[in-house]
């Protein structure tokens, strides 16, 4: 069974689990590479890095070639669920595969493509089994980061509740919940909530036993990042500060292309849009959902307490209630811990 080392025997930082959909999406990179800064800070363990959702074999390549571009060796990565289970043919996939062309030219492009390099881990029978594993490895206190789709966290979830629950310390989720009759509710206008709304329900389940922190896009609206914070990144010199430029500038193409009236809404002020070289598009602002579900999670004394729900946190759920008094220091905070990953300061 000790596939994992047993080598954390008392852990004082409080391990944590990424679920994520890293790929066109610069949230996703933005986030590890955060994660990355609180390692190096002494502030996370990183307990593994989980890639969900349609292609999580190319997503979990991805984030090995994050991890190991930022210098990070040893931390379990794995491919989570094809969602959904049992559909490979949705229509998606296709979509999906071809938009990888783009980006497999980004990653040529900034030499990061060679998972021959990575050091790539073995391979779980299931992610619900790594997950287990990974809650048995922190001896009964793993945190987890939802930052993508709930599928596989439902999984292990239904494979063992009693040592999920027992085993889990907090869930911190990149998207909104409801309070309904005196419990939490899934807010299925948050995209990663609402692919699949099933798997979301089952996680909001152990609501009695595990404490959830939720940040909503209402705090995110209010720290965006712009065109000069990505050429600031870029600006190191580092791999992966290069690629968080183009990776930011490439999302927003991959975006208009898929989905025209979405971006429009979404980014009407907030991109020089270049028909001639799409890939030349600039990205002006962009809001930065997953980068703070973690800082939720590793400096909560910067966001405003402002809905405690028994055990639970909910930050930004509302318009009215953007969970914090001073956007100014989550931003800066926010700047000072990517750039300190890609080497400076
Ligand atoms: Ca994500």
């Amino acid at each position: 069974m000790n596939i994992l080392p047993i080598n954390m025997r008392s852990v004082r930082r409080p391990p944590l689990l990424i679920i994520t959909d890293m790929l066109e999406d610069i949230d996703d990179a933005t986030a590890i590479t955060l994660a990355v800064s609180k390692v190096r800070q002494g502030q996370i363990d990183l307990s593994g890095v989980l890639s969900t959702y349609i292609i999580p074999r190319i997503r979990n390549n991805c984030v090995g070639l994050m991890l190991h571009n930022l210098g990070v060796k040893g931390v379990p990565t794995a491919e989570g669920a094809v969602f959904p289970p049992g559909k490979e043919d949705f229509p998606a996939v296709d979509e999906y595969l071809r938009s990888y062309t783009v980006n497999n030219r980004l990653f040529q492009e900034l030499g990061l493509l060679s998972p021959q390099d990575t050091g790539l881990p073995p391979t779980w029978k299931t992610p619900a089994e790594l997950i287990h594993r990974l809650i048995d490895r922190a001896e009964g206190h793993l945190n987890i980061l939802l930052i993508a789709p709930a599928t596989d966290l439902a999984l292990a979830i239904q494979q063992d509740r009693t040592h999920f629950e027992q085993g889990v310390d907090s869930i911190c989720i990149s998207g909104q919940a409801k309070i309904v009759n005196n419990i939490l509710e899934p807010d299925f206008a948050a995209h990663n909530l609402n692919v699949d709304q099933d798997a979301s329900r089952e996680v909001f389940s152990v609501q009695r036993k595990v404490p959830f922190t939720l940040l909503g896009k209402w705090a995110a609206y209010q720290t965006p990042l712009y065109d000069y914070d990505f050429e600031r990144f870029a600006g190191t010199g580092h791999a992966v500060g290069k690629f968080l430029k183009r990776s930011a500038e490439l999302g927003i193409v991959r975006l208009c292309q898929r989905n025209l009236g979405k971006f429009t809404h979404l980014y009407s002020e907030g991109i020089a849009f270049n028909p001639a070289d799409p890939l030349r598009t600039i990205i002006k602002r962009s809001y930065p959902y997953d980068p703070l579900a973690l800082l939720a999670f590793t400096d909560p004394g910067i966001f405003d307490r402002s809905i405690q729900f028994g055990r639970h946190t909910l930050i930004g759920m509302t318009e009215n209630n953007p969970g914090m008094s001073q956007p100014d220091l989550v931003k800066t905070k926010l700047m000072d811990d990517i750039l300190f990953a890609l080497g400076e300061k």
